[in-house]
């Protein structure tokens, strides 16, 4: 194991670090982390342990030079604090032409050292808080597949950097089959040079298996108490592990997040809020992840402000769980495919099995947003709409209709089986989803179910239908009109609620300017904005007017008029509780 004169790092021979009793923990554990589900996966995926000590032999010298260049590309410096850093402006256009392809500056980050500090993002409170000095060691898992050299490093030394070494039990990289060329001997170098020893285990699979899969083998050979998911582009602050391990030293059941803080994609700038605001996760019926604001029942149970927060769903990709509780709750469904999905099955199961999700607000870590997916998929597969019907069909029970109003196609789509996974529901006495509905999402609208009419809602005087013209859940717009069609038919359903909000899944509809009829996030609904539907009319109580078509510049609009029996103010819901 001879070194180069020129070498800095720590040494393997040097740190007393003894493989031997590795090994055969090693070998213990991995008999306990198993389940139903990764047995299959085990059985179709190889997985090699690289062995990192011979990285340091002369026969890897080589990469030292390119271990060297990288070094001197580094401008000190640069981005430290987590301030926001620009590339010199006659690199830009290639800097701009690198993130079209990447989705995020990577010449930049090469450019920022890897051992960069970040902000305390933190609210004041948290800097009082004591931690146990015997909490439970971690495995934190780091799972990849193609992503940027410096982004995975500078993961890497944040980790390493701010977590005490006697929790950090060890780093276990799962390679999920890249091919980029820096991800291979390069990365092995650098990650036997650079870091103390035995504390980074690299695995690789033997072919593009999916963040799922990627995930579950490297709990497999995980031996740390607690098990830390991480995506391969984030920075840590300090004590951040510390509110994680001593929450779930306290509850072994509750699998808690950190608060996600924003790296921004172009300019790495950590971005510092003003440490109080954080919100926590919800989902759409239309099947994706959310943020919400913190409901009152959740403000006033929790005791502080800095106190662990229920959240019905979580992001995803970065949280912590028992490591025995991870194999026991089931896992992860192994037959979801790439990625998406696995956050809110995750979160549906823990709950509905009697768990909890939690986050945790003094623990923070940075992860860049991308707006792309740097990586390709294989054959194209639609892997977060077809994860998500797998979940539907586990966990939903009748609500999955919901999503399945929005993503017809998937109804028939090859999706597999999930019969392993309602097996398992009975066997641990899952609850229901309504239960999940009604305990954990409380002021979740659960459409259908909460309305009294709902569909289409036509005006046949002129074929018009309501209409939300494509915008988004989270959007605010004014209530257009469009010609009846079946295809689109998620943009035209509305619905009359037990409450009386004249409503989509966020949007409510409410009296505007000018007699308009604007939608605003229900929210924010003023609270005389209800409707009643009365004689075929939609009457607005707090205008006491009623919807009414109106036609200007040859095209149909809504308006709020006075009530007359006007075939345009006439209104029929395709669908209603007793049909
Ligand atoms: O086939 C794949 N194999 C992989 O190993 C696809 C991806 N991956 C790796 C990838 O290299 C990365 O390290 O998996 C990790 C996550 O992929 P991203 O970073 O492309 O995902 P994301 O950040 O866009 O998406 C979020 O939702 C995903 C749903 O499957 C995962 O749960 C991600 O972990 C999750 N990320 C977060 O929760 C961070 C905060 C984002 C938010 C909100
Ligand atoms: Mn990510």
């Amino acid at each position: 194991n001879k070194l180069k004169a020129t070498d800095k790092g720590i040494s393997h021979a040097s740190s007393g670090y003894n493989a031997a009793e590795d090994t055969e923990l090693r070998r213990k554990v991995l008999l306990e982390n198993t389940d139903e589900f990764l047995e299959p996966v085990l059985k179709e995926v190889q997985y090699v342990e690289i062995d990192l000590t011979d990285r340091m032999t002369n026969s890897y010298d080589d990469y030292d030079d390119e271990i060297e260049d990288d070094v001197k590309r580094i401008k000190p410096g640069l981005g430290d604090k987590g301030r926001k850093a620009t590339v010199p402006s006659y690199q830009k256009a290639v800097a701009d032409n690198i993130m079209k392809k990447e989705a995020f500056n990577r010449l930049l980050s090469e450019m920022i050292s890897p051992n960069r500090t970040v902000p305390d993002t933190r609210e004041a409170a948290c800097k009082n808080e004591v931690y146990d000095t015997d909490l439970p060691t971690m495995s934190v898992i780091i799972i990849y597949t193609n992503e940027a050299f410096t982004s995975l490093i500078r993961t890497l030394h944040s980790v390493i950097n701010r977590t005490p070494s006697k929790f950090l039990r060890e780093i276990v990289l799962v390679d999920d089959f890249s091919d980029h060329r820096d991800l291979k001997g390069k990365l092995e170098r650098y990650i036997a040079r650079k870091f103390p020893a035995g504390k980074i285990r690299l695995i690789k699979l033997s072919k593009r298996s999916g963040l799922i899969r990627a995930r579950m083998i490297g709990a497999h050979v995980a031996v740390g108490d607690v098990l830390l998911f991480l995506d391969a582009h984030c920075e840590t602050i300090d004590q951040w592990a510390e509110p994680l391990l001593q929450r779930i030293k306290e509850d072994r059941t509750a699998v808690v997040c950190p608060i996600i803080d924003v790296i921004d994609d172009k300019t790495m700038e950590y971005y510092h809020g003003n440490g109080e605001f954080f919100q926590i996760g919800g989902f759409t019926w239309s099947g994706h992840f959310t943020w919400i604001n913190i409901p009152t029942y959740e403000a006033e149970r929790k005791k502080h402000h800095h106190s662990p927060t229920r959240s019905p769903t979580m992001a995803g990709g970065l949280f912590g769980i028992d490591r025995k509780y991870f194999w026991e709750i089931g896992s992860y469904d192994s037959d979801m495919q790439l990625w998406g999905g696995e956050n809110l099955e995750m979160s549906f199961r823990i709950w509905q099995c009697g768990g909890t999700v939690e986050i945790i607000p003094c623990s923070r870590v940075g992860h860049i947003f991308r707006d792309f997916h740097p990586y390709s998929f294989p054959n194209n597969v639609d892997s977060h709409g077809l994860n998500t019907a797998r979940l539907a069909e586990a966990w939903m029970d009748d609500y999955k209709e919901l999503f399945y109003s929005h993503r017809k196609e998937l109804k028939t789509a090859s999706w597999g089986d999930v019969a392993k996974r309602l097996a398992f529901r009975k066997r641990k006495n899952c609850k229901s989803f309504k239960w999940f509905l009604d305990n954990i999402y409380k002021e979740k609208f659960q459409m259908t179910f909460d309305s009294k009419l709902y569909g289409q809602v036509k005006n046949p005087d002129s074929n018009q239908c309501l209409d939300n013209m494509q915008h988004s859940e989270s959007d605010e717009y004014s209530l257009e009109l469009y010609p009846c069609h079946s295809q689109l038919y998620p943009s035209q359903l509305f619905l009359l609620s037990n409450k009386g909000e004249l409503r989509r899944e966020a949007e409510c509809a409410s009296l505007g300017s000018d007699d308009k009829v604007q939608m605003v996030q229900c929210e924010h609904l003023h609270a005389k904005d209800l409707w009643d539907y009365r004689d075929g009319q939609l009457y607005n109580m707090r205008s006491e007017k009623c919807l009414t078509v109106k036609v200007a510049d040859g095209k149909s609009h809504t308006a709020l008029e006075t009530c007359t029996s006007a075939p345009n103010q006439q209104w029929e819901f395709d669908a209603h509780k007793d049909k």
